[in-house]
C-alpha cells in the first residue's frame, strides 16, 4: 500500500556549524527507493541555507554563501543546553526557524510515517526539537528516528529521542519492514543498483555530494566508519561519472563534493579510470573534498589527474607526524609517503594554501608538542595544515580511552563528545594551549 512519508533534515544545536559542502545524502538514497516504490515524498530541509521564506523572519541575516555551494547557515542564538551551561561560547540553532519548519510540516499534510535522520550524535537537541513538533502536529504519524547518532547512541535515542521506532546502520536494509517496496529494491551488495539520491527534492541544487563507495577498508582507532557502514563497497567508476554528468546536464550543476571515506583507495581501478573518464567527456565541473582524502594513494599520476579534473577543495587524512602513533592508530600513513605526496601536488599545480592536510588535536593523553610538531611538518612540506578536534565516538577502539581521560561524562551525555570542548583535553594539552596551536596554524610561512 502506499504512503505518505515525510522525511527530515533536522536542525543543527552547535556553537559552531560551517555548510561545508553538507546536504543529507543517506535520506536522500532512501527517499529515492521510496519513490521508486509509488509512495508520496515530502522533504523539509532544516538546513537549507537559502530559504526563500527567511526572508521574512527579520531578525536573522541572510548567510554568506560562497559561489562553490558552501557557506554559512542562518543561525539564531538559543539557550544552552543545562549540560554545556560552563562553557563560555554561545550556543545557536542553524537552519531555518521553528515557525517554517511547523508551517512546511502543516502544508505538507498529515503524513502516515515521519523519517528523521541525524548526523553528529552531539547535534541530538536539534533531532529531538524537530521530533518534537513533528509529534504535536501529526500525534498519529508514526515517527522513525535513523542516522549516525541513532546508530551510535543507540540506546540514548530510543530512550529520549520521542521516536517511535529507531532504526540503526544503512537504512536502505531496514525499511522494507516499514512499507511496502516490492516493486523495487536495490541490491545491497551492489552499490550500482542504488538510484541516486532525491536531490531535486532540494530547494537549490547548489552543489551535490557523491559516494563513490561506502565504508573503508582501514581500522582506525578514532575513527566509525565501520560502525556506521556494513563493510567496504565501491561503485563501478564509469557509473560515478554517468551520475556527475547526470546532475550537471539535467540540472547543471557544476560543484560535487566527496563524502567517500577511502576515495583514492584502490586507485588503478576507481579514482584513476573515473579521472580520465571526466576528462574524456570534457565535464566542466569542480570538486570539493572535505572529508579527508588518503594521501598514501597521491601518485604523480593521480595527482596530476586530480588537478585537471577540477578538484578545488583537497583536505587529506594526516593526524599525526609522532611514528608511534600513526602505528598505534591504525598505519594508514608514513611520514616519508606525506612528504612524497605534497610533492607530487605541488608538482601538479596545486598551491601550497589549497593543500589541506588534517591533524587530530585532543586525542587522550596527547601532549600540545606532539600537535605542534605535527603542523611545523606539515608547513615544511608546503602545505597547509587544519586542526580536527577530536571527537569521541560511543564504539571506537579509543572509547575506553577517551572515557577514563575526559573531564565529561562523555558516555552518559552524547553532547559532550561535541569536538569544539575538545572533550579528552587535559594538562597536558589544555584549551589555551589549543587556541595557540590553532593560531600556528593561521600564521603561514608560505605563499
Ligand atoms: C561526509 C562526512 C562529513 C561531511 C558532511 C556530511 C553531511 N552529510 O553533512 C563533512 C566533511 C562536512 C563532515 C564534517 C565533520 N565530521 Co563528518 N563524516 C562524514 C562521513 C565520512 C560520512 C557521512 C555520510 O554522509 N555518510 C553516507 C550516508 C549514505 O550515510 P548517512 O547519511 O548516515 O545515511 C545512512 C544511514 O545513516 C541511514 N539513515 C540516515 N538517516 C536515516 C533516517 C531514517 C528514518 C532511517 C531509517 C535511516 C537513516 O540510512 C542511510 C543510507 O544508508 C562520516 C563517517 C561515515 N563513514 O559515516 C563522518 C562523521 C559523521 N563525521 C564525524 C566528525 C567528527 C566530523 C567533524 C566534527 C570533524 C572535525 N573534527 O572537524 C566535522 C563537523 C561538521 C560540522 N559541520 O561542524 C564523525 C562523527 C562524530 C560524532 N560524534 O558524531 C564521523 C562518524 C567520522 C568519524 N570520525 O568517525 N563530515
Amino acid at each position: 500500500m502506499t504512503k505518505k512519508i515525510c522525511l527530515i533534515n533536522p536542525w543543527i544545536h552547535d556553537f559552531a556549524a560551517y555548510d561545508f559542502w553538507s546536504k543529507p545524502i543517506g535520506l536522500l538514497y532512501l527517499a529515492s527507493i521510496l519513490r521508486k516504490n509509488g509512495h508520496d515524498i515530502t522533504f523539509i530541509d532544516c538546513l537549507n541555507p537559502c530559504h526563500r521564506e527567511m526572508k521574512h523572519e527579520p531578525r536573522i541575516k541572510s548567510p554568506k554563501r560562497q559561489p562553490w555551494g558552501n557557506g554559512k547557515y542562518p543561525k539564531e542564538a538559543m539557550d544552552k543546553p543545562d549540560r554545556l551551561r560552563d562553557f563560555p561560547r554561545r550556543y545557536n540553532r542553524y537552519g531555518i526557524t521553528p515557525r517554517i519548519f511547523k508551517k512546511e510540516l502543516t502544508e505538507g499534510g498529515k503524513p502516515d510515517l515521519i523519517f528523521v535522520t541525524s548526523m553528529m550524535t552531539y547535534w541530538y537537541p536539534g533531532v529531538f526539537e524537530a521530533i518534537s513538533i513533528a509529534r504535536q502536529i501529526y500525534p498519529d504519524s508514526a515517527i522513525v528516528l535513523g542516522g549516525n547518532y541513532a546508530t551510535l547512541c543507540r540506546d540514548h535515542a530510543r530512550q529520549y529521542s520521542g521516536a517511535d521506532i529507531v532504526i540503526t546502520g544503512e537504512g536502505e536494509k531496514h525499511i522494507h519492514d516499514l512499507c511496502d517496496l516490492s516493486h523495487f529494491m536495490p541490491d545491497f551488495n551492489n552499490l550500482d543498483s542504488y538510484p541516486y539520491p532525491a536531490y531535486d527534492l532540494l530547494s537549490t541544487i547548489d552543489q551535490i555530494p557523491i559516494m563513490t563507495s561506502r565504508g573503508c577498508p582501514f581500522d582506525c582507532t578514532y575513527c566509525a566508519s565501520h560502525l556506521l557502514n556494513d563493510g567496504f563497497r565501491v561503485r563501478d567508476p564509469m557509473k560515478v561519472v554517468d551520475e556527475i554528468e547526470f546532475w550537471n546536464i539535467k540540472y547543471g550543476v557544476k560543484n560535487f563534493s566527496i563524502y567517500d571515506d577511502a576515495f583514492l583507495v584502490d586507485s588503478t581501478n576507481r579514482a584513476i579510470p573515473m579521472l580520465k573518464e571526466i576528462l574524456r567527456r570534457d565535464l566542466n565541473v569542480s570538486f570539493h573534498c572535505p572529508n579527508g582524502l588518503h594521501l598514501r594513494e597521491i601518485t604523480h599520476e593521480v595527482s596530476r589527474l586530480m588537478f585537471q579534473a577540477g578538484f578545488r577543495t583537497i583536505r587529506f587524512g594526516f593526524e599525526t607526524s609522532s611514528i608511534q602513533r600513526q602505528v598505534e592508530t591504525g598505519g594508514k600513513i608514513t611520514n616519508e609517503e606525506t612528504t612524497a605526496a605534497i610533492g607530487h601536488l605541488n608538482n601538479a599545480g596545486y598551491r601550497s594554501r589549497d593543500i589541506g592536510v588534517y591533524i587530530l588535536c585532543g586525542l587522550p593523553g596527547q601532549l600540545a608538542a606532539e600537535v605542534h610538531e605535527s603542523i611545523s611538518f606539515i608547513k615544511s612540506l608546503g602545505a597547509r595544515p587544519v586542526i580536527a578536534e577530536y571527537s569521541p565516538i560511543p564504539g571506537i577502539s579509543l572509547w575506553e580511552e577517551s572515557i577514563s581521560v575526559s573531564p565529561y561524562d562523555i558516555c552518559k551525555e552524547p553532547l559532550f563528545q561535541n569536538n569544539t570542548l575538545l572533550p579528552c583535553r587535559s594538562e597536558k594539552l589544555t584549551y589555551e594551549m589549543y587556541r595557540k596551536l590553532k593560531d600556528e596554524t593561521r600564521a603561514t610561512n608560505h605563499d
